[in-house]
């Protein structure tokens, strides 16, 4: 049977990581990605069917109890896993009490799932309430977008509007907007709650001073959240290198227009000043 590393999944992982290094996005250990797997699509590989450790989490993940994830492993760089992907990313299956994960595959040299697990499970576990087909979670350290979180005010109304107003391809995109919360301390289970909370409304969550997280159905999916959002961020910063003053706009009639032409149900708050 086939080996793992040859599915699409491993290859697809691989890919984008690499993809999010290039954008500038994920410095050194910046960054991870998981990968909800479904048993019929993992069990055709020969070598996921044995444990080959256990590894514990510190919180109740009983609701994902015997779901697949391939996940990047905390400290590994996203530059590194297109050349090793089974070193670091890995294969886990959550037991059945939820309190730990059984590793199938991969984290070779003895590697452990990214520092913010917590955030990816909760994420996942309040993204499955609203979308069945939830398969992916996706963190990383956009640049334009990390400087707006310093220079504008954090909330998500303000924030939303600025990134619809940067391009028109913004609302067709996200047109719940994006979710602000206050900074925190990376992987704690604290942001890991307060993220998930967001998730019950909003794909994407901006982590102040830090990155952003973004939920979704597929790789693709979420690599488009996110470049989508960093693209209008770069005009705004752009537009404030040009001098700041902005002469035409998209204008809150402009965005009622999108909603109508591509059939959205944007934020209704949102939608006006
Ligand atoms: O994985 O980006 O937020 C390293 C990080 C933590
Ligand atoms: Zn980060």
């Amino acid at each position: 049977s086939q080996s793992f590393v040859e599915s699409p999944y491993v290859k697809q992982m691989a890919k984008i990581t690499q993809l999010l290094y290039r954008h500038g996005w994920d410095e050194r250990n910046g960054g991870n990605v998981s990968y909800r797997l479904t048993e019929d699509e993992v069990k055709p590989y020969g070598d996921v069917h044995k444990v080959l450790r256990n590894i514990p989490i510190d919180f109740d993940a009983s609701p994902l109890a015997g779901t697949y994830f391939l996940v990047t492993g905390t400290g590994r760089y996203f530059k590194n896993i297109i050349d090793y992907p089974q070193r670091d990313t890995g294969l886990v299956r959550i037991t059945p009490d939820g309190h730990s994960v059984d590793l199938l595959w991969g984290f070779c040299d003895g590697g452990l799932p990214t520092s913010e697990f917590p955030a990816h499970l909760m994420t996942h576990i309040e993204r499955l309430k609203v979308d069945n087909k939830q398969r992916v979670v996706m963190h990383c350290h956009p640049t334009n977008l990390i400087a707006l979180s310093f220079t504008m005010p954090l909330d998500e109304k303000t924030i939303s509007r600025i990134l619809w107003k940067m391009q028109a391809e913004s609302i067709v995109v996200f047109p719940e907007g994006i979710g602000v919360l206050p900074y925190m301390t990376p992987g704690t289970n604290e942001i890991g709650a307060a993220t998930a909370k967001k998730m019950a409304k909003y794909r994407l969550v901006l982590w102040p001073h830090h990155g952003i997280f973004a939920s979704g159905d597929s790789i693709d999916e979420e690599f488009g959240l996110i470049e989508t959002v960093e693209k209008a961020a770069n005009i705004f910063t752009t537009i404030r290198a040009q001098g700041g003053r902005i002469r035409d706009e998209i204008t809150d009639e402009n965005l009622a227009q999108l909603a109508k032409r591509f059939d959205l149900t944007p934020t209704p708050e949102f939608m006006h000043g």
